[in-house]
């Protein structure tokens, strides 16, 4: 006996009493039906696609850039004036297409520096999205494939979630940092800064940081398979080869993010290192060259990117917003539980106990996880149905007379796509078996 007399509560043999009786769906509302987590939210379908997102807008940022370096001295360093006017540009935009923008302000080397940050309205706030680019340049130019490039495509991806009028799922935080030429300085003041309950909310940060080399590889951030294969996926569909980006791992605004835990991926065109014949093969280009041979240096212009790497990059930024901030985003895992005992009666007629579900979308789930904890000192006794609200009958367990283990303890994937997901579910359990028996000591549904 695993059991004992002093476990049967009276709610336990009223419950019994009115199963055996077929009464116990009239009571079935006083279970012990217990959401565990927060209650769900209302999904979308699915992940909507994004638009294509212009290259005539991308590149119109980028003069902007440059006309920006060209009025302050020739660049938009940190601490410089050129890197202030980029902050006022990218926010005039952004306030317009109606986000909310805030300055984070820091200092380092003497200066004062800003983050700026863009959320847009809607989404849930407790899972968010981020995308971001560092917006300063070297002091040796304008800096335009660094960083204006990826500043650039953050930037339209961003005003073309407005023209959308898009509605996430998700929280979408877009991101340009300050002083990453100094060592990331900008981005590690923001993750420093954020409370770990903020932190936990991320669900990725997407990193875009030279990506309109005018040599260029494509190279995706392999950190976290899953945001990798989003960009993968995108790149396969235009036919265009990839590779693990490798020059320099760490050495962009992701790597604050991932030092904390958060979920990285980015997209990378290549700096310094030089483009092998086998790259040249399989992109195009100069084999033996560097992918951006003005790498920190004054002629990092508009005439300095390519722009079929831009416009397939743009789209790539756009591509895994879209992706990644509509998908649906009801949680996984949300159970509930009926704990109260029920008698199984040895040999005799079958007993229920029900789980109540009001408030969710939709259908169950494909795989609808049934937990079983029933104690019983022949298990193969006992035959299990999940019976659903509408009264369809799905079998997790047969009887099996020869199987004289103890209890049943598992879990049961049931598909149980086909049945409304409020309503009331029902364990039945019955002991066809003279001589052992048992009770259901609580089960529960995973949706
Ligand atoms: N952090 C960049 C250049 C750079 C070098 N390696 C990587 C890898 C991934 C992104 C960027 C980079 C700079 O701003 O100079
Ligand atoms: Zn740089
Ligand atoms: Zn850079
Ligand atoms: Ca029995």
């Amino acid at each position: 006996m695993t059991f004992t007399v002093a476990r049967r509560t009276a709610v336990t043999a009223v419950t019994t009493a009115l199963a055996l009786a077929g009464l116990v769906a009239s009571v079935a509302p006083a279970a012990t039906a217990t959401p565990q987590v927060s209650p769900p939210r209302a999904p979308a379908a699915q992940a909507l696609a994004a638009p294509d997102i212009p290259i005539a807008n991308v590149k119109a940022h980028l003069t902007q850039f440059q006309a920006i370096a060209g009025a302050n001295g020739g660049n938009r360093a940190h601490g410089r004036p050129g890197y202030r006017a980029s902050i006022d540009y990218v926010k005039g935009k952004l306030d317009a297409a109606g986000y909310t923008t805030s300055l984070q302000q820091f200092t380092t080397s003497g200066a004062i520096g800003w983050n700026l940050i863009a959320e847009w309205p809607g989404g849930d706030a407790g899972q968010v999205l981020m995308a971001g680019a560092h917006l300063d340049g070297v002091s040796s130019g304008a800096g335009i494939n660094d960083n204006a490039s990826g500043s650039s495509a953050v930037l339209e991806t961003a005003l073309a979630v407005s023209r959308a009028q898009l509605r996430p799922t998700k929280k979408l935080r877009f991101a340009w940092w300050g002083a990453e030429e100094l060592g990331l300085v900008g981005s590690r003041y923001y993750v420093n800064n954020l409370p770990a309950a903020e932190r936990a909310k991320l669900t990725g940060y997407l990193n875009f940081d030279m990506i309109g080399s005018p040599n260029p590889g494509y190279f995706v951030y392999d950190d976290v398979p899953a945001l990798e294969k989003v960009f993968k996926d995108y790149f396969t569909g235009l036919g265009v080869a990839t590779e693990i980006e490798t020059e320099g791992d760490g050495r962009s605004d992701h790597a604050p993010f991932k030092a904390v835990g958060v979920p990285v991926g980015g997209l990378f065109t290549g700096a310094s290192r030089a483009k092998t014949a086998a790259q040249a093969q399989k992109w195009g280009g100069t084999a033996g060259q560097a992918f951006d041979r003005c790498y920190h240096s004054s002629c990092d212009t508009t005439a300095n990117i390519s722009d079929t790497a831009l416009d397939r990059n743009s789209d790539a930024v756009a591509h895994a917003v879209w992706t990644l901030g509509t998908a649906p985003t009801v949680p996984p895992g949300d159970t509930y539980e009926n704990a109260a005992d029920v008698a199984i009666p040895d040999g005799g007629a079958a007993v229920t106990s029900s789980i109540t579900i009001s408030g969710r979308t939709g259908n169950a789930p494909p795989t609808l996880a049934v937990g079983v904890d029933i104690k019983h000192t022949w298990r193969g006794d006992v035959v299990i149905d999940l019976v659903a609200p509408d009264g369809s009958v799905y079998r997790l367990k047969n009887s099996s007379a020869n199987d004289s283990a103890d209890n049943i303890i598992a879990t049961f994937p049931v598909d149980a796509s086909s049945e409304p997901a409020n309503g009331e579910w029902k364990l039945r359990v019955q002991d066809v078996v003279a001589q052992d028996s048992g009770f259901i000591d609580s089960w529960k549904l995973t949706f």
